[in-house]
């Protein structure tokens, strides 16, 4: 087990969002549309939000918007630190409608700030890992997203770089922070020297799309589909419990996506 793991999980939520009836329609960029079996989708997910439950976390799920494809995907409307939350703007045009309804269950926990137009963002390209700041440059997040997230973040004290991406969706498709002070990457994927000054495990090279994993504060919930990054992990000592996220992986669809964690303890 790795040093640092905090086990005390009270106080912690989950928003999550249900599974719209129009995912068929979603956005697509790197993949081919290939049918999305909706029962799954939602069984899949629901299995999620229990494997996050399960590690103590209060899951919060907002209602489908059926005229939003898209919206079961929380993680691009809002980006949350301690000190306040901030809504992006969708680089997507289709998922701007979104934005509400995350915005108004933020509103509960933290100050919102919002992204302005013309920037755009999506909280996929958004890691971080204690005070540094990582922003993805892509097709759905534009240098002015990235600088108004500076100009938010740097105030409270938070190091905000950018990275660029190719090959993938988002910075998170490349890149996630699986412990404090580790990382995995998908270096084919993201300007790695920017990264990889930070400890990082890479994926095995048979799984390029294995570098998302959702950090928990105790275990990292990890896609079945990956075994052999899996390994890697556990061999860095950390805790995986593994989810099948097979239908939402055909939306372009990973698992930190689906969920926005707002730590609701009173030192936040
Ligand atoms: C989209 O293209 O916007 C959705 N079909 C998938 C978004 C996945 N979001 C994420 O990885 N953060």
């Amino acid at each position: 087990m790795r040093a640092g793991y905090d086990v005390r999980v009270a106080d912690a939520v989950a928003v999550t969002r249900d599974v719209s009836p129009a995912l068929a329609a979603c956005e697509l960029t790197h993949l081919a549309r290939a049918p999305i079996d909706l029962d799954r989708a939602r069984a899949q997910h629901g299995a999620y939000e229990v494997a996050i439950a399960d590690a103590g976390y209060r899951v919060e799920r907002l209602p489908a918007d059926p005229g939003m494809p898209d919206c079961v995907f929380v993680e691009d409307i809002a980006i949350v630190v301690p000190e306040i939350a901030i809504v992006t703007r969708p680089g997507a045009a289709s998922r701007r409608g979104e934005t509400p309804a995350v915005a108004a269950a933020m509103s509960r926990y933290r100050t919102v700030r919002n992204i302005e137009a013309p920037g755009t963002l999506d909280g996929g390209d958004v890691l971080i890992a204690g005070h540094r700041v990582f922003v993805g440059i892509s097709s759905r997040t534009t240098p002015p997203g990235a600088a108004q997230l500076r100009r938010l973040l740097e105030p409270y004290g938070y190091d905000v770089t950018e990275v660029s991406v190719r090959g993938c969706l988002h910075l998170k498709s490349a890149a996630t922070a699986v412990a404090e002070d580790l990382l995995l990457i998908n270096p084919e994927w993201v300007d790695a020297t920017v990264l990889d000054r930070l400890d990082h495990v890479t994926v095995d090279p048979r799984e390029p799309s294995a570098a998302n994993a959702l950090r928990l504060r105790d275990r990292v919930i990890f896609p079945s589909a990956f075994p052999r990054t899996a390994e890697r992990l556990e061999a860095r000592g950390l805790r995986l419990v593994t989810v099948d996220a097979s239908e939402l992986a055909k939306a372009e669809g990973a698992v930190t996506c689906c969920c926005v964690l707002v730590d609701v303890s009173p030192q936040a």
